[in-house]
Order: structure tokens, then C-alpha cells, then sequence
């Protein structure tokens, strides 16, 4: 790796939003395309980030500091890929469940997809069956993730898969679910396709989901 792609990368991992902007635009100059500065640069530290905090090497507030730095390199770097025609390895929806106003883990997830090279539709909080099956067909993603803290909106997931089906879309998208209260056997209950702990591990089984 070239010395600014590893300056970029060990940047982004420190959480320094100044000087990931400062040196994205400096490799831009330079002469470095978007694609190898996204690749060999952003997507480089943040992976070495998830993979220290599958390791307990580092904290979640860290990731989240590091997930910033990514998003302020990706400010810059965005119009430029978009320039180079540089495509997302994939789409997921995302969002919390009907009933259910929290967002951390869930924004966190965000940042980790973001992080492998997705494009991420995010609903938000509280999102009934309707607004997922309309996501689908107005974003056509290849997954969508549901996010659940409390042990009352957990079933809506279950809503969620059962109106996902009956519209006949069950076919066209994976489905992940995650949150505290989660376990892999009620993700396989309510007929999900996957179950992920955390927020890196969720990346991870995106990726294999896709075949990426
Ligand atoms: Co709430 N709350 N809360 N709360 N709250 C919990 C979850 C609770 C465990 C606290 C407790 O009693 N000990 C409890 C739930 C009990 C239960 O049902 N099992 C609880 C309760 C009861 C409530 C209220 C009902 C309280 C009340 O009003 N009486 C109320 C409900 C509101 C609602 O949603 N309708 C409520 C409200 C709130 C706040 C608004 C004050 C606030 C949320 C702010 C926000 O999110 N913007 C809040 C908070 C902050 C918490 C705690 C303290 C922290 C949650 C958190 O963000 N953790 C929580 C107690 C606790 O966990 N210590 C609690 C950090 C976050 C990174 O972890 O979200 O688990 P987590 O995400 C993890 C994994 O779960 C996973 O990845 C992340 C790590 O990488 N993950 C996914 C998460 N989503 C995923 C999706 C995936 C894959 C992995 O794929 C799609």
C-alpha cells in the first residue's frame, strides 16, 4: 500500500475527521483514483476497525469515532466515484421495528455496511410491515435488516417477513435481524434468513449473503 493510502487508513482508524479529508483530497490531487483511495484507504481501516473489535481490541465508541472519520472521507471521495461510475458491492434496508425508538446498534450496523462497500437505505425507527415491503420495491435492495431492542417489538419482525411474503417479494431479498434481545433460534422461528450479534458480524454475513 502506497504511503498516503496507509496515512489514510491509519487516520481513519485514529477517528481524525481532519485528516482523512485533508489527505482523501491530497491523494485526489495527487493523482490516486477514488476507487483504490475507497478501497486500499477508507474500506481498509475500517475493516482493520471491525476486525479489532471482533478481537476486543477496541471499544464500540471507538468504531463509532472511526465510522465519522469513514463518512468525512466519503463526503469527499462520493462525487468522485460517482464520476468514475465506482458501483456499491450491494443495497440493504434497514431499520428498526413498529414500536421500537431505538437506534444505536442499529446505526452502528449502518456504519459497518457503509464501511464494506454497501449503499444503505436507512427507514429509521419504528417502521411498520408496509413501509418494508415499499422499500423493496421502490429501492430493490438484496437485503434487508431489522434491528429489535425490546422484547415486545422483537414479533414484529415476524410481521414484517409474514407481509414480505404475502406480497410475493420473499424471493427477491435476504432478511437479517439483529438486537439484544435476539437469538438465533427466533430468527430462524420466524423465518428469517440470518441472525447477527453484532454490527460487524452483520457486515460480514452481508457480504456472504451477496457472494461478495
Ligand atoms: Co431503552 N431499553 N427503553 N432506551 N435502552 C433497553 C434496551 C433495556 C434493555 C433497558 C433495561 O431495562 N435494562 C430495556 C429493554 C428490556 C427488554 O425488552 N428486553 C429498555 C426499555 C424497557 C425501554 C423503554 C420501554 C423504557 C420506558 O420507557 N419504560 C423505552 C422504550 C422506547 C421505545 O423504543 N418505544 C426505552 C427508551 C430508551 C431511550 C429512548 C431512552 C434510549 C434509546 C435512545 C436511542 O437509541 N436513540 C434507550 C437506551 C439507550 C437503552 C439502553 C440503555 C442502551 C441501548 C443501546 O443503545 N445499546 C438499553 C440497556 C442496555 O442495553 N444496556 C435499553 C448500545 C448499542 C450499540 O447496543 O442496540 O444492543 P445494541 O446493538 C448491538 C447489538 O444488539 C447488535 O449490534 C450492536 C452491537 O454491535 N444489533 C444488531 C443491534 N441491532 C442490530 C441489527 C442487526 C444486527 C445486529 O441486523 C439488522
Amino acid at each position: 500500500m502506497s504511503e498516503i493510502l496507509n496515512v489514510i487508513s491509519e487516520s481513519l482508524q485514529e477517528g481524525d475527521v481532519d485528516a482523512v479529508t485533508e489527505k482523501v483530497e491530497e491523494a485526489l490531487n495527487g493523482g490516486v483514483s477514488a476507487s483504490t483511495i475507497l478501497h486500499e484507504g477508507l474500506l481498509h481501516g475500517m475493516d482493520v476497525m471491525g476486525q479489532r473489535w471482533k478481537n476486543e481490541e477496541v471499544y464500540m465508541p471507538e468504531v463509532m469515532i472511526a465510522a465519522r472519520a469513514m463518512n468525512a472521507g466519503m463526503r469527499v471521495l462520493k462525487p468522485h466515484l460517482l464520476a468514475a461510475g465506482v458501483k456499491p458491492i450491494g443495497k440493504v434496508v434497514l431499520g428498526t421495528v413498529k414500536g421500537d425508538l431505538h437506534d444505536i446498534g442499529k446505526n452502528l450496523v449502518n456504519m459497518m455496511f457503509v464501511g464494506s462497500g454497501f449503499e444503505v437505505v436507512d427507514l429509521g425507527v419504528d417502521v411498520n410491515e408496509k413501509t418494508f415491503v415499499q422499500a423493496i420495491t421502490e429501492h430493490q435492495p438484496q437485503i434487508i435488516a431489522m434491528a429489535a431492542l425490546l422484547t415486545t417489538t422483537m414479533s414484529e419482525m415476524r410481521v414484517v417477513i409474514e407481509a414480505v411474503t404475502t406480497t410475493g417479494l420473499r424471493d427477491q431479498v435476504k432478511i437479517m435481524v439483529g438486537g439484544a434481545p435476539l437469538t438465533q433460534s427466533f430468527a430462524n422461528a420466524i423465518g428469517a434468513d440470518a441472525y447477527a450479534p453484532d454490527a460487524a458480524v452483520a457486515a460480514d454475513i452481508a457480504k456472504q449473503m451477496i457472494g461478495a
